[in-house]
């Protein structure tokens, strides 16, 4: 593994030959992942051709150094002017070699990095190799031969799968699929590929083009096909590039091999012009980036091995099985017998479900189980090295419960709570240690979103930040830094942008209009149906208990009041803003609540309004970027990336929009501050500019460019 280079040295090779008698081994070592930046591109040509040239060389292995053979074409350069020479030319060229070239895989193959393995003649995978072609998720296809040569090594419609999916299949599953020729035990890719090399050669082995295959499955596989692009056309709403993956396969199963690449080479162009590829590029590299913070960097983390859950409810009972799922030794304190026994009925009913549906070995439940215990007494969680406090959402029961873990809790204890609003200063103060408490803020169900807003307030040690991180690192969380407001980065944003729908049904859209528009944009759901699956007793008690602070001169909607007046809650009530009839998931419009949004026009006097479902979409995205720029001009969120990662990981934003930041970059900040300035005309209380946007623009900056100085 080559290290950074001293400054003013010359950059070390990112990929460097050594001859072993007749075979020449090509290692590419281009940390973190051997991405295939132009000097790995450039660097695999020179070995080709070395190879080529040098008459006493016979073969040509290709090995990855560190912990991946290749992850991939440099999705760093993705957006730029392209470098040559293309990663296309450098697969044909490996192709065509006159002499047998080798791929010796372990860790990562994925995308053009497996493309470039299927290019070579002969690939092996050592255990724990992982090979896929996961363009998709980048709003992508596989752009270097990979949609013409998969479906000729393993069939067009397993091709067709693993590219949609998007999944990497593991060593023993690639071999079963055809990707690779032999598994070898051993974590030496040199070692294993040498060896065979020479019984390659032994066996007088020459080049074995792939693209000079036939595609296996090809008489049957047109019907799959179209079967296949019936069920993604459904699957993949409103997604770019899977479409186009079925199209590169199509072409594989009916042009000519040269045919078949020039019609990859097309399509895939097409998606990297496609604003989704930006989006969901944005969001791979925000996911990446929230970790970074100062505070992460600062200090080492605190060893956590015990955690303490307090409360056993909806939020308690999924962070005890998320910290079990990372290996930690848990143990759910509730305030009593019988709400213990719920909390336990919980926590099982998470696993038995697991294991009902095959998602989970009975063995590995009851090993987690082995890690678990449950107590109504404070005294046996003094040995936690983290507690995490989930009760009921009220100030004084919380300072109660961190007073009780202030006596009890062992000196260098991390005291977190798990609180959606309330004010973690005022939580801290009910300990002598406020340097040991940090919010912790999961998100419904806890073991299953990814999303982890890490709330820092502000008397609390570095260290305890770093250990929130790892933490969020262990648990395979998405973790996110906010400052303490009332509802964080989150919470406040959607509480304004959840205004700006009542706004919209008052003036006369309906709240079923406005959620069509919400999942046609491509949220999961849209905002009411949000409030009923989460109960709308939650927001109505918010909405009372900000009411003493509420600007007198704000507008203010009560049509949920007059639904929450009702006792109609949503789900668990059976109806809310939609009827569920017998308990089902999936709401009806309401005429009655319909009837209740009229009522309450009449009453205010407002006389109704139309609203497309551009209107919405428009006014609903101006509300929450404008407040995500108050977000981040008061500090609560650090980059505009931060905003864009709590609202793809825990609020169902679209992953190919790149979260409300990057869709404001890509709508153009001066139109989106000019729909503002537009809405202020009718209410200039709740559609005043942020100061950051109005600079922004004044400076002819976006969001990103913030990304960029932080
Ligand atoms: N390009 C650039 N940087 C990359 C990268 C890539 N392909 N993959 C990872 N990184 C960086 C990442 O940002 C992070 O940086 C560090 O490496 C470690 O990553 C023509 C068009 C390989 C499974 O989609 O899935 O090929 O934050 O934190 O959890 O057909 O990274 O440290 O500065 O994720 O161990 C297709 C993407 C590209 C694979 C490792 N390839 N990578 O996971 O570490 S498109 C991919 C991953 C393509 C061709 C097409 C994962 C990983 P930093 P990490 P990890
Ligand atoms: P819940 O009502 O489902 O569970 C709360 C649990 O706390 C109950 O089982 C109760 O018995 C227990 N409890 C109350 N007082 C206690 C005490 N003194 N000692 C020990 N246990 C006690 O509530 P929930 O939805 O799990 O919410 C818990 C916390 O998580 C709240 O602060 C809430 O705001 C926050 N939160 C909730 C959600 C959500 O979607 N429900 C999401 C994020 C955060």
């Amino acid at each position: 593994m080559s290290q950074a280079a001293a400054p003013g040295a010359p950059t070390p090779p990112v990929v460097t030959t050594e001859t072993h008698g007749p075979v020449l081994l090509a290692r590419i070592d281009h940390p973190p992942v051997n991405a295939l930046g132009q000097a790995v591109r450039a660097g695999l040509l020179a070995a080709i051709e070395q190879a080529e040239a040098d008459a006493a060389i016979h073969a040509l292995l290709l090995v990855g150094a560190g912990r991946a053979f290749i992850a991939g074409a440099d999705i760093r350069e993705f957006g730029k002017p392209p470098q040559p020479p293309s990663l296309p030319e450098v697969c044909q060229r490996i192709e065509a070699s006159s002499k047998p070239v080798i791929a010796a895989i372990h860790g990562a193959a994925l995308g053009g990095g497996l493309e470039v393995a299927m290019a070579a003649h002969y690939r092996l995978a050592l255990p724990g190799a992982q090979l896929g072609l996961p363009e998709v998720n980048l709003g992508l296809l596989p752009g270097a031969g990979g949609t013409q040569r998969a479906p000729r090594l393993m069939g067009a419609l397993p091709a067709a799968e693993l590219m949609l999916s998007g999944k990497p299949l593991a060593a023993r599953a690639a071999l079963a699929a055809g990707l690779v020729d032999r598994l070898v035990e051993g974590d030496d890719p040199a070692a294993a590929g040498l060896a065979w090399a020479r019984e390659l050669l032994a066996q007088g082995a020459g080049p074995r083009r792939t693209g000079a295959l036939p595609v296996p499955d090809a008489d049957g596989a047109l019907a799959g096909l179209e079967a296949l692009a019936t069920e993604t056309a459904k699957k993949s709403r409103g997604l770019f590039s899977p479409q186009r993956i079925i199209e590169c396969v199509r072409a594989a199963l009916t042009l000519p091999f040269e045919e078949g690449l020039a019609r990859e080479r097309a399509l895939f162009l097409q998606c990297l012009d496609s604003p989704q590829r930006a989006g969901l590029v944005h969001a791979f590299f925000a996911e990446r980036e929230v970790a970074k913070v100062p505070e992460a960097q600062a200090a080492p983390a605190r060893p956590v091995e015990r955690v303490a859950v307090i409360g056993g409810g909806t939020m308690g009972a999924g962070i005890a099985v998320a910290a079990l799922d990372a290996g930690l030794s848990v143990t759910l304190l509730e305030r009593d017998e019988p709400a213990l026994e719920r909390g336990r009925a919980n926590v099982r009913k998470v696993y038995d479900a697991l294991v009902a549906r095959g998602r989970l070995a009975p063995e590995a439940r009851e090993a987690r189980l082995a890690r678990w215990r449950t107590s109504t007494r404070y005294e046996d969680i003094a040995d936690a090295d983290l507690v995490i406090e989930a009760v009921f959402e009220d100030l004084q029961v919380k300072r109660a419960v961190f007073a009780e873990l202030d006596r009890v809790c062992r000196p260098g204890a991390v005291l977190a709570t798990n609180t959606s609003y309330l004010d973690i200063e005022a939580i801290a103060d009910a300990t002598g240690r406020p340097q040991d408490v940090i919010g912790l803020h999961f998100f419904s169900p806890a073991h299953i979103m990814r999303l982890l807003e890490i709330v820092v307030p502000a008397r609390v040690a570095p260290d305890v930040v770093a250990t929130a991180f790892a933490l969020a690192r262990r648990m395979k969380k998405v973790p996110v830094r906010a400052g303490v407001c009332d509802g964080f980065i989150g919470n406040r944003i959607l509480a304004v942008v959840r205004e700006a729908a009542d706004h919209m049904v008052e003036d006369g859209a309906s709240p079923y209009q406005v959620d069509q528009a919400l999942r046609d944009f491509g949220f999961a759901m849209g905002p009411f149906q949000v409030v009923d699956l989460a109960g709308g007793d939650i927001g109505w008690a918010t909405r009372k208990r900000r009411a003493p602070q509420r600007d007198p001169r704000a507008r203010y909607v009560e049509v949920g009041d007059r639904l929450c007046e009702r006792g109609w809650f949503g789900q668990k009530t059976g109806r809310g803003w939609y009827l569920y009839p017998e308990g089902a998931r999936t709401g009806q419009p309401d005429p009655e609540v319909l009837a209740i949004a009229d009522a309450e026009r009449t009453r205010k006097g407002v006389v109704p309004r139309s609203f497309t479902p551009e209107d919405i979409v428009r006014r609903y995205m101006a509300a929450m970027v404008n407040e995500g720029a108050k977000v981040l001009q008061e500090g609560i969120a650090l980059r505009p990336l931060d905003i864009d990662a709590t609202f793809l990981f825990g609020y169902g934003f679209p992953r190919w929009r790149g979260g409300p930041m990057k869709w404001a970059d890509m709508q153009g900040l001066p139109r989106v501050l000019a729909d503002i300035r537009e809405f202020a005309r009718q209410d200039p209380l709740f559609w005043t500019p942020t100061p950051l946007l109005e600079k922004l623009v004044a400076e002819g900056r976006d969001f990103d460019s913030l990304n960029r100085a932080a």
